[in-house]
């Protein structure tokens, strides 16, 4: 019958490689699919790459046609199968990294063997056929073709995967650019498709590691000397020596919630409470680009600023670091991430291990059901209560960080947990995040409570901060009539406030602290009241319990705030009044600005920390064990 229809060996294969890796991605992979587009768009990406692929066969002599097809189909097969083999193994897909990485290789044959079912073998039934039919009717199905029909093949072909590339992008902006997760490519794109784009990020940071001038630190190094770190003693220096550390990474938090209401009712009661009793910085910005969460957890743990362009953790989530958990290590202190989000959003499986993290909570540490998830997965309060049995066994000292998910984007909130009612505009993004912040607010006072019984509050320090805006420009309209004010460009950056919550229990010296800082410093005030140093590390950032005033906050964009002046759109502003100044005013700094933007990408993209000689010993685990 195929005779009879002259459907081409080059179509058939196709077509049989695009289904079976349906088959695979749909029921085999364990890919999380949230709606109907996701749904279409699975279905056509694997169809589409395979016959672009298949496609250029049409270009060649039949007799090359026949074997490019027949060794396609064999690679296909081989690629969907080394991934699953890999899948069982880490829930993950395969990277350029982690086959090119010895060690791995280790992990990988061992577990090998263990993970292949027979039933995989049906993985190469259809390259099977395509060697047979090849070989008994290839002079049937394999065809020559004019020029016409060349160049409409393959713009066919390719319209068809633009099509599932221009949806992918539809349903999930800037999938190129940020990156996110593996699983979102796989979804979105197939698996060929993430091997291409994986080999593409991994050779680009390659080379650019192959070009690095080691020397370059010095300079860097006498920069940071020179302009940033401040030499003055801490009045904090010391005081949490011994101490755990609990980070609180409060999802899309900004500053304006903090002693604010919405209908008469205080968004953050426990927050506005805690402030009171804790040190309170209330002009501290987030410096996050579009690495988002990942971005502000990179400039948290290291005092370097992301990328301008997609996740660090990311792009060059396996560069040598000289993060805090990394050099807690030799003092004693045990680090981990409780984040109840699949473990490779963000590469964060990958990274985590990089900054010497020694253990990651991720999903599947958690009991998610359909009762306990709202929005993103697992809500907050189910998160914290059941993350406490971890961290009662957990070997003090430790250092730990809590991710936070309920209040996310698009903030949906199912009226029977909201405890306020919803702003009234015409954003519902913005009418939706105030409920959304109250549960969090409540999900952290649980978490305050869990501590306090299990005891271990006393002899921890616990700092909260917003990782990054929540609601972004395109709601100014309705941020307008909520602040009662127009928005203007710097307001839209003082907007980008997020609240920092440093508290110490017992401590009686609280205030609130009005300097202007960032996400940048907190490493630097994080090791300065372990008591740490680190003569040779390099940082960005500034104790905030240090006397001298941080000179900027820069964002990724090259804008920036001082004491005295926030500078966003080539516009100078007064940072008390928001008043238009002279240009002139805010000139000094942009280039400043600038440079160490510069010096901080140059040690990243050169990943320039593996020739300092000092970097602390030993990576963590950073994996789920
Ligand atoms: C994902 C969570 C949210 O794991 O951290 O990430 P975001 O979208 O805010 O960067
Ligand atoms: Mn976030």
């Amino acid at each position: 019958m195929l005779q009879r229809l002259r459907v081409p060996l080059f179509l058939i294969a196709a077509l049989m490689f695009g289904f079976k890796s349906y088959i695979v991605y749909r029921f085999v992979f364990d890919l999380s699919i949230e709606n109907m587009m996701q749904e279409i768009i699975l279905f056509i990406n694997p169809f589409a790459t395979a016959i672009v692929l298949f496609s250029f066969a049409v270009i060649m002599k039949p007799k090359r046609q026949k074997k490019y097809i027949k060794y396609l189909s064999l690679f296909g097969a081989f690629l969907l199968f080394a991934n699953l083999v890999y899948y069982r193994n880490f829930t993950d897909f395969i990277t350029l990294p982690s086959i090119l990485q010895f060690k791995n290789f280790g992990d990988l044959g061992a577990s090998t063997a263990s993970s292949m079912k027979i039933w995989d073998i049906l993985l190469f039934v259809d390259t099977v056929l395509i060697f047979y039919l090849a070989k008994k009717k290839g002079d049937d199905l394999v065809f020559s073709y004019n020029r016409k029909s060349k160049l409409a093949m393959i713009a066919l072909s390719f319209s068809i995967l633009l099509t599932n590339l221009v949806l992918a992008e539809i349903e999930r902006p800037m999938l190129f650019k940020r990156g996110f997760d593996r699983e979102y490519l796989v979804k979105n794109v197939g698996l060929v498709n993430y091997h291409i784009y994986d080999a593409i990020i991994n050779s680009k940071t390659k080379v650019q590691k192959v070009m690095a001038d080691g020397s370059k630190l010095h300079e860097i190094k006498k920069y940071t000397e020179e302009n940033i770190n401040d030499k003055t003693s801490s009045e904090m220096k010391g005081i949490a020596k011994g101490k755990n550390i609990i980070y609180i990474s409060a999802e899309s938090v900004q500053n304006l919630v903090i002693n604010r209401k919405v209908n008469g009712e205080e968004v953050t009661p426990f927050l506005n409470d805690l402030i009171k009793d804790s040190y309170y910085f209330n002009n501290f910005y987030h410096q996050v680009n579009l690495g988002r969460t990942s971005d502000s957890e990179f400039l948290v743990e290291n005092s370097l600023y992301p990328l301008p362009n997609g996740s660090v953790f990311f792009t060059h989530g396996q560069n040598e670091f000289n993060a805090v958990p990394e050099i807690i290590k030799d003092h004693g202190y045990y680090s981990s991430v409780f984040h109840a989000n699949n473990k490779s959003f963000w590469n964060r499986d990958v990274a985590y291990e990089s900054l010497g993290y020694d253990q990651f909570y991720s999903e599947r540490y958690f009991n998610v059901t359909e009762d306990n998830t709202i929005g993103w997965g697992l809500n907050d309060k189910a998160f914290f209560d059941q993350s406490m049995k971890y961290l009662e066994s957990m070997p003090e000292p430790f250092y730990t960080k809590f991710i936070t998910l309920t209040n996310h984007h698009p903030y949906e909130l199912d009226e029977k947990y909201a405890s306020i009612d919803k702003f009234d505009s015409n954003s519902k993004t913005l009418n939706q995040y105030f409920p959304t912040v109250r549960y969090t607010d409540e999900a952290i006072e649980r978490f305050f409570k869990n501590l306090k019984e299990s005891g271990l509050y006393k002899d921890s320090i616990i700092i909260i901060y917003g990782d990054h805006f929540g609601i972004s420009e395109n709601h100014n309209k309705a941020m307008g009539q909520y602040l009662n004010k127009e928005i203007t460009p710097y307001d839209s950056v003082q907007l980008q406030r997020v609240p920092l919550i440093i508290h110490i229990p017992g401590h009686e010296d609280d205030r609130v602290i009005e300097k202007v800082s960032g996400q940048i410093d907190l490493k630097p005030t994080v090791l300065n009241m372990l008591g740490i140093e680190n003569e040779e590390d390099i940082m960005f950032g500034n104790d905030l319990f240090a006397n001298q005033s941080k000179r900027f906050v820069a964002f990724r964009d090259g804008d920036y705030v001082t004491e005295d002046y926030v500078y966003t759109k080539d516009t100078c502003y007064d940072r008390e009044t928001g008043e238009k100044l002279e240009k002139s005013a805010c000139e000094p700094i942009k280039d400043k600005v600038l440079k160490e933007l510069n010096y901080s990408d140059q040690l990243i993209y050169e990943d320039l920390f593996r020739f300092q000689d000092t970097a602390s010993s030993g990576k963590g685990k950073g994996k789920e064990e």
